[in-house]
């Protein structure tokens, strides 16, 4: 038994994390390029003025695409590249449509089917200062809707469309803890502005609305002749009791994958946000209007899942604090027992669990209806080596075992909930293609498959994992 005949597997990045060229072209600024230029922002002081400078080496990045095997690459659009001003009446940069037309066209040459996000984060920074950006549902979600416009027009072959990418980490990261641009969190000593209680919620909303927007746009204007998929991904973490013999942990456990993920996979699904948050959050968890629910429910084609780690939950007891997003309850790597989820990674927030992957794909396709997943972002930074607390150096950090380990434990986990489970899985992108930016962790962390020579001409330079995620899918994937 193995995975279907068509399944196809790849890539990720993400415009502002790889692309540089920050002012080639008539690209406009977004949010990340104003956050990163302020100091205290980004570890390093770095930004994604260069980045891997894939805006000028589509050559390279599709040759090695095409050397690792790929059958499909993950890729954004910089919103203010093909619109720097951002907003629907503002002009379309030509230069900027050729890019990723041309783009597009080689990728398919090399037989690599493009999947598009259309919204990774960089918000044109034009929108964020004339009304606000995301906290603003009517202008935002119209802006978006006609940047969406000029992309299923300029784009026309390409068959799987993202409208966001984990809108969790956009109104959590960027307005409740102030991590993400555009930094706002009641916290004074992050920022001057911002109010954590509400304005998360306020910004997952709008992002709904807009995505459903953009969704209708497509099922109505381009669908019918081009006949793509559209969806959108969501990221969350699966929850295991930090005391599996307290039902409050075990209730906090779905609680926290609810605040997570069915924030706005509810409403997606169902039409709805779920009974958890509105019993928590109040009024502060905006309505849908009956027209928002028309447009909202139903948008998926395809559910699009990013994955990373697991945590240990235990509840909180008491009324929650006015800026608690995780649902009244601490998350942690250690049960009560003194078991630990996974190995420490470069990243706080990461450890592996692989059995945690496949947790959540069954209760996702329990409570969704078993639908067609495409996991869009799995992987990690690596472990520390020796006593080093920073990575061996070239060319010692190819041998990347701990992410091999890390894809062999995560893309079995994946054939298992396929094989076993009736989880229905289509499409697998490896996050990330190369080392890139790491938003607030800047160059430190590396999430890649490949190395990338900042300093010394950009080089790509596949790690051993690369090899073993096209080995591993070859052996699992069925032959027509
Ligand atoms: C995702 N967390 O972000 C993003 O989609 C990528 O752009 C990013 O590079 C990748 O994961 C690795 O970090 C996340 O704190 C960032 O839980 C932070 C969290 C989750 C996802």
């Amino acid at each position: 038994m193995s995975l279907p005949s068509d399944f196809l597997w790849g890539f990720a990045t993400a415009a502002y994390q790889i692309e540089g060229g920050f002012d080639q072209d008539g690209r406009g600024p977004s949010i990340w390029d104003t956050f990163s230029k302020t100091p205290g922002k980004v570890a390093d002081g770095k930004t994604g003025d260069v980045a891997c400078d894939s805006y000028n080496n589509i050559d390279q990045d599709i040759a090695l695409l095409k050397n690792l095997g790929a059958k499909v690459y993950r890729f954004s659009i910089s919103w203010p590249r093909v619109i720097p001003l951002g907003g629907r009446d503002d002009p379309v940069n030509e230069a900027g449509i050729a890019h990723y037309q041309k783009f597009v066209q080689r990728l398919q040459e090399a037989g690599i089917a493009p999947m598009v996000t259309l919204y990774h984060w960089d918000l044109p920074d034009n929108l964020d200062k004339k009304y606000g950006g995301l906290l603003n549902k009517e202008e935002f979600s119209l802006d978006f809707e006609r940047y969406a416009r000029v992309m299923f027009e300029a784009l026309p072959t390409v068959k799987h469309w993202i409208t966001f990418n984990e809108p969790w980490c956009s109104a959590v990261l960027g307005y409740n803890v102030g991590l993400h641009a555009p930094g706002r969190t009641s916290n004074r000593d992050v920022s001057a502005e911002g109010d954590s209680s509400t304005e998360c919620w306020t910004v997952g909303h709008s992002l709904l609305v807009a995505h459903g927007k953009a969704v209708k746009v497509y099922r109505d204007e381009f669908k019918p002749k081009n006949g793509g998929e559209i969806g959108i991904t969501l990221n969350g973490d699966w929850a295991e009791p930090w005391d599996p013999e307290d039902p409050a942990d075990v209730e906090a456990c779905d609680r926290k994958i609810e605040f997570a993920i069915s924030w706005f996979a509810d409403p997606v699904y169902f039409g709805h946000y779920p009974e958890s948050m509105r019993k928590q959050l109040g009024d502060r968890l905006p309505e849908f209007t009956p027209e928002e629910v028309e447009l909202i429910k139903g948008s998926n084609d395809f559910y699009g899942m990013n994955h990373y780690t697991a945590n240990y939950i235990k509840h909180k007891e008491g009324e929650p604090e006015p800026a608690d997003f995780l649902g009244n309850l601490e998350t942690g790597f250690y049960s009560k027992a003194g078991e630990n989820i996974g190995p420490e990674t470069q990243s706080v927030w990461l450890r592996p669990s692989p059995i945690g992957f496949r947790k959540l794909l069954v209760w996702l396709s329990k409570r969704y209806n078993f639908p067609k997943i495409y996991v869009t972002e799995n992987g990690t930074s690596e472990a520390k080596r020796g006593d080093g607390e920073a990575e061996p150096p070239f060319p010692e950090i190819l041998e990347d075992d701990f992410r091999c380990e890390y894809f062999r434990g995560y893309i079995n986990a994946m054939k298992d909930a396929v094989v076993e489970d009736g989880v229905n899985v289509r499409i697998y992108t490896a996050w990330s293609l190369m080392d890139n930016f790491e938003w607030a962790e800047g160059y430190v962390t590396r999430f890649g498959v490949t190395y990338v020579d900042y300093d010394g001409g950009q080089k790509r330079h596949p790690k051993k994992s690369a090899r073993v995620i096209g080995d591993l899918f070859t052996s699992l994937i069925k032959t027509a």
